[in-house]
């Protein structure tokens, strides 16, 4: 086992102690864990012999400088916000193996024809704001500025949140990436899935990336008193989201390849003895085909009419976020293949149901991802595990792919 893997293991066993609540990893945007783990990452970049900065939204970016001032730029990294209760390697292996491939170029003195940045997103699964990607957003130039008018569950706005984090809103629109000047981007990331453990593979190369769509139904029905009211008479609006859950698990389970999660749920007021008069619940579809995906979004609304009516409750739906499914780039996808192939037998292509900065870094330059085994496919959980020898691997391919992509371009 390579020191080497060993220091990524233990630098994420690290990062895994950083967390915004006691017994469990959650660190969401901007927050105190937020800033103490960029800060602790960007030590490490800088002992890399990086110089780091953090831009207007709070991206932690480590560079390393090519040959000459103005090579373009190959971008490596995910992001280092995590879910709830999560597991430690969602995000923080990507941007700490990312972190030990410009170590590999330090200790061996080499400077490449493009500089390399190694990038850890702040916030990429959306838990504090609901909107997801804020980071790659503002790199790729696709913030939205009216997401700065979010509020979380605390009624703090994106803006002053952002502010109190020591980033500057204002500053957004000029933190995107000129695409002239970045060559590619590429994401390692657990595969968070069962595909590799099945082949019995520690990597693989990622084709797609799912297109998702998220979205926000509230169900306002009639509180009253749940022992003087009878049952016909009632607008109760769990019952109408509950109908509306099971309508669409048992939808997703008709589609092929479709998934489609209700992961949140809030119910006003929430008393035993009161019938719920509001409930709001989170929706995410997901599907490789987006025409797949929008057919679904389409029959679930034709289920919210039809619970609307039978049920005398109004169901409104707002659109958080769509995103459409987001192929990598055949070329660096070609290149990952082959450095992967001199380490393992064969190098599946694996498609992402999971979201990734990646699929939005595709607006602006070619994207590649490189997926790591993970232990029963286990993610969003803190069971996530990822074997030493699996990131021995997976830091080899990207330490030959950077190689071959400095032949490319030298
Ligand atoms: O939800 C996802 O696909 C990712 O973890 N953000
Ligand atoms: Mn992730
Ligand atoms: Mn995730």
């Amino acid at each position: 086992m390579s020191d080497a893997a060993k220091k990524i293991m233990q630098r994420i066993n690290a990062l895994a102690k950083i967390s915004d609540e006691q017994r469990q990893l959650t660190r969401t945007f901007a927050s105190p864990a937020m800033r103490r783990a960029n800060d602790t990452v960007a030590s490490w970049m800088r002992d890399a012999g990086m110089t780091t900065r953090a831009d207007a939204i709070g991206n932690l970016i480590g560079r390393y400088e090519g040959t000459s001032p103005n090579a373009k730029t190959l971008i490596l990294g995910s992001h280092l916000d995590t879910v709830r209760n999560a597991g430690k390697f969602d995000g923080p292996l990507g941007v700490i193996l990312a972190l030990a491939c410009v170590e590999e170029l330090q200790r061996t003195k080499c400077r490449l024809p493009f500089a390399i940045e190694a990038v850890g997103f702040c916030d990429e699964e959306g838990v504090r704001y609901q909107s997801t990607y804020l980071g790659s957003r503002v790199l790729a130039g696709c913030f939205e500025a009216t997401d700065l008018l979010r509020k979380d569950a605390s009624g703090v706005t994106m803006a002053d949140a952002i502010k109190a984090f020591g980033g500057a809103p204002q500053k957004i629109p000029s933190a995107k990436l000129n695409p002239k000047k970045v060559l590619a981007y590429v994401e390692v990331h657990i595969e968070q899935g069962p595909v590799l453990e099945e082949k019995n593979l520690a990597v693989g190369v990622v084709t797609t990336i799912a297109g998702q769509s998220r979205i926000k139904l509230t169900f306002t029905g009639k509180a009253g008193h749940a022992g003087t009211t009878p049952m016909s008479l009632r607008q109760d609006a769990l019952c109408a989201a509950a109908e509306f859950i099971l309508a669409v698990e048992r939808y997703g389970k008709e589609m092929a390849g479709l998934v489609a999660t209700v992961g949140q749920i809030q119910n006003t007021p929430n008393a035993s003895n009161v019938i719920p008069g509001e409930v709001s619940i989170s929706l995410d579809v997901r599907h490789q085909r987006d025409a797949v995906r929008r057919a679904a979004v389409k029959q679930f609304q034709a289920v919210r009419n039809d619970i609307e009516k039978e049920r005398r409750v109004k169901i409104a739906s707002q659109v958080i976020q769509e995103t459409d499914s987001v192929p990598c780039s055949l070329a660096i996808s070609n290149l990952l293949q082959s450095s992967a192939l001199k380490k393992q037998r064969s190098a599946p292509q694996l498609s992402s149901g999971a979201g990734h900065d990646a699929a939005v870094m595709a607006q602006i330059t070619p994207v590649g991802m490189l997926f790591v085994r993970c232990k029963g496919g286990v993610s969003h959980h803190p069971d996530e595990s990822v074997q030493t020898s699996d990131v021995q691997v997976a830091l080899e391919v990207m330490n030959d792919f950077i190689d071959s992509l400095a032949k490319h371009h030298g």
